[in-house]
C-alpha cells in the first residue's frame, strides 16, 4: 500500500525555503567580504583570474633573506575575499610571505618597515601564480590590522579540525 501523507509536500516546501534562505545569507556574507576596491579591485584586461588590493608592511627587500631581485616579503593584512584554485572564496589569513613583482614595478624605493598598499594579481595557470602589479606607500603612522583570522570563511573548518593545544 502506498501511504500518502498530506503534510509531506508543504513540509518539503518549508525545508526548501529554509535552505534557500540559508544559501542566500551565505551569498550575502560572501559578497560583503569581497574586496571593495572600486577599479583597484578588478583588472580584467590583464588576463589575471583575480586581483586583490591589500595593505601590509615590508619585512624584507629584494635580495634579502633568500628573496630574488624581483621579490619583496610583506606582512599583509587578511584577504577575506581571496578565491582559491577551485573558485571558492577561502580567504587568506594575515601572514608574511614573498611577493614577486611585475617588471613594471620598481621595488628599489622600498625599505623594511614601509607601510604599503599593493595590488596583486592571481593567475593560477602562470608561473609565478601571483605577482604585484601596483604599490603605493602609506604614511608611516598608518595602523595596520593583522588580527582578523576569525572572519575568514575558509579558516573555520581548519580551526575545527586542528587539535586543541594542551
Ligand atoms: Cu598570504
Amino acid at each position: 500500500m502506498i501511504q500518502t501523507t498530506p503534510d509531506t509536500a508543504p513540509a518539503r516546501w518549508r525545508r526548501l525555503a529554509m535552505l534557500l534562505s540559508i544559501a542566500l545569507s551565505a551569498l550575502l556574507v560572501t559578497l560583503a567580504c569581497a574586496p571593495s576596491g572600486g577599479d583597484d579591485g578588478a583588472q580584467e584586461d590583464s588576463g589575471a583570474d583575480q586581483a586583490y588590493t591589500v595593505r601590509g608592511e615590508v619585512t624584507a627587500t629584494p635580495g634579502q633573506n633568500g628573496l630574488t631581485e624581483d621579490q619583496i616579503r610583506i606582512h599583509h593584512e587578511a584577504v577575506p575575499g581571496f578565491v582559491g584554485y577551485d573558485g571558492e572564496v577561502v580567504g587568506m589569513a594575515s601572514m608574511t610571505m614573498p611577493f614577486p613583482a611585475a617588471d613594471s614595478i620598481d621595488l628599489g624605493e622600498l625599505a623594511v618597515g614601509d607601510k604599503i598598499e599593493f595590488t596583486f594579481e592571481v593567475n593560477w595557470d602562470a608561473s609565478p601564480g601571483y605577482r604585484i602589479t601596483r604599490i603605493k606607500k602609506l604614511p608611516p603612522d598608518t595602523e595596520l590590522d593583522f588580527g582578523r583570522r576569525e572572519e575568514l570563511p575558509g579558516e573555520k573548518e581548519v580551526a575545527e579540525t586542528e587539535p586543541t593545544p594542551p
